[in-house]
Formats: C-alpha cells, structure tokens, sequence
C-alpha cells in the first residue's frame, strides 16, 4: 500500500499495525473491513476497549474529509461494542490527540470507557 508518497505496511507499522495484522495476537471484540476492537491492556475501567481503524491515520489531526464515514463507523461500532458489553448505564468515548492530547500510539483510536462512574473532567 502507497501513502502520502512511503511505503506503508497494511494497518501502518505501529504496534496496532501489528494487531491489526494478527501479528500480536488479540482476541478482537469486533472486526469487520474497516476496523478492529479490543480490550485496552492497561483497563481504566471496568470495561476500556479501543476501536480501531485499520486505516493507519497517525492522529485525528491527520484525517481528512474523505475519512468521515470512517470517523463514524468507529463511533458507531463503539457502540455496539458497548452494548454487547452491556453498559445500558453510559460509557465514555475518548480520542487523544498528539502530545498534549496524550497520545501515545500514533494509529488513530477511540477509547470506550464504562462500569464505573466517571468523573469530570479528564486529567
Ligand atoms: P493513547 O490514546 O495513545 O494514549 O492510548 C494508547 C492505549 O493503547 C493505552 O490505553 C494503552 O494501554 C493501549 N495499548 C494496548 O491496548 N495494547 C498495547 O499493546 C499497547 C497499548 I503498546
């Protein structure tokens, strides 16, 4: 695969990259054509998963216009994710951005967060 002028593995050459790949194997809560979810391996709640494109946009700063069917695939899968995980009490999207944002995995992804109060705000 070509992009932005480099050559790029399928699903980018992070470590999602990987788990996309199935070369870290992970036992995916859903995976379709366009997008994985798995449990977050440092929870920070009683139910943290990621959902995660494999499309490897760095950041959300990266993504363009003609990701936005992307963008909300994720939200939407996000939801049903969260629902198979029986959080009908509410649950929590994050994206981090970059280094201010707390970004650490620079393939985009959305963390759902859930089973426990959550306060306000984030640190
Ligand atoms: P961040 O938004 O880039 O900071 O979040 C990265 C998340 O990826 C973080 O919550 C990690 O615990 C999680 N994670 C993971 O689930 N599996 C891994 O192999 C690695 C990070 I590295």
């Amino acid at each position: 695969m070509k992009m932005d002028g480099e050559i790029m593995q399928a699903g980018g050459d992070t470590i999602f990259g990987q788990i996309i790949r199935g070369e870290i194997k992970t036992d995916f809560l859903h995976e379709d054509d366009q997008c994985v979810a798995f449990d977050d391996i440092e929870p920070q709640a009683p139910v943290h998963f990621l959902v995660v494109p494999k499309k490897p946009v760095p950041r959300l700063s990266d993504a363009q216009d003609s990701d936005e069917k992307l963008m909300g695939h994720l939200m939407l899968v996000a939801r049903a994710v969260a629902k198979q995980k029986g959080l009908s009490d509410g649950f929590r999207l994050i994206v981090n951005d970059g280094p201010e944002g707390g970004q650490e995995v620079m393939h985009i992804h959305v963390h759902v967060m859930g089973g426990r109060q959550l306060t306000w705000p984030p640190g």
